[in-house]
């Protein structure tokens, strides 16, 4: 749906199924880049937010509920962190959390579309905050599905995939090819992360993620929080890895160096999230 640009409030709805998921605010920003529609919103409750082909991304007094628990239980469990690789994220936020770890050499982060770059540090700056200026930061205007292909076996210590939802410029993201390609070029002692859909919203996407990955790598697991702007509020990222599920495991130093800088994760909680899988998605992961 087109969200023309509006000083009046109005309801800003993302549609599935029968059910809208809304938040009331006025419309900045309504444009289509060559990939895809960009909206920029201002709500009531969570601040500026972004939508892209109509779905919700994120917004600035919500994000951390979504940034915090892709990329902790990854950076926190992987055997090394120095080379990072970020797959989409072109708000910044995944690039902030990543960046609270200070043993991160090089981040390079791959977005497709230059325009969500520039919307997001116009109008939602703190989601990216001084990541923008880190020179650790590596950031590239390209295809990521191609970067991962070309990219060499063993290079990254952790690959997170903080792409939107299975449809335009993302869906590439969710095929064999490109994770088999994720998992060549990271390290053995590597984790990979990805959003992974509502269990409930997106049911039978959120269990196809999960089966794939888990085709892929010996090791994966889905973790369940909250992210209530999103489509049901109840969301997922799954972590993988190939030696042992070390993704369950943060390491102490690490959690110590973070947990106190987070909203939401924390070790405590990343347990829970783990243990928190519904039945239903349990039995048919076991199918
Ligand atoms: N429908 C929400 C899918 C979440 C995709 N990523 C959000 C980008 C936040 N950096």
């Amino acid at each position: 749906m087109e969200h023309s640009p509006t000083s009046e409030r109005k309801w800003i709805d993302e549609y599935h199924n029968g059910v809208r998921y809304g938040l009331e605010g006025k419309v900045l920003i309504d444009e289509k880049s060559i990939y895809q529609r960009i909206t920029v919103i201002e709500s009531s409750r969570y601040g500026k937010g972004l939508l892209l082909d109509g779905c919700w991304m994120t917004a600035e007094r919500q994000e951390k509920q979504y940034h915090e628990c892709l990329v902790h239980p990854a950076l926190c469990s992987a055997e090394k962190i120095q080379k990072v690789l970020v797959i989409g994220g072109g708000d910044g936020g995944t690039a902030r959390e990543c960046l609270k770890h200070k043993e991160i050499k090089q981040l390079d982060m791959i977005e497709i579309d230059a325009r969500v770059v520039q919307l997001s540090q116009q109008y939602l700056p703190s989601l990216g905050g001084k990541s923008w200026q880190d020179p650790r930061l590596n950031l590239k205007i390209t295809d990521g599905i191609t970067w991962a292909a070309n990219s060499p076996n063993n290079f990254y210590d952790v690959v997170i995939v903080d792409g939107s939802d299975p449809a335009g410029p993302a869906k590439g993201l969710f095929n064999k090819t490109f994770l088999k390609n994720c998992k060549r070029i990271l390290c053995p002692g590597g984790v990979f992360a990805m959003q992974s859909e509502s269990p409930e919203a997106f049911r039978k996407i959120h269990i196809e993620i999960v089966q794939q990955i888990r085709q892929i790598f010996r090791y994966a697991d889905p973790l369940y929080g909250s992210v209530p702007m999103y489509p049901s509020g109840w969301w997922s990222w799954t972590f993988a890895s190939q030696n042992k599920p070390s993704y369950r495991n943060p390491i102490s130093y690490r959690v110590a160096a973070v947990e106190s800088k987070c909203e939401v994760w924390s070790e405590r909680w990343q347990k829970g999230a783990f243990d928190a899988i519904p039945a239903y998605i349990e039995r048919e992961l076991l199918k």
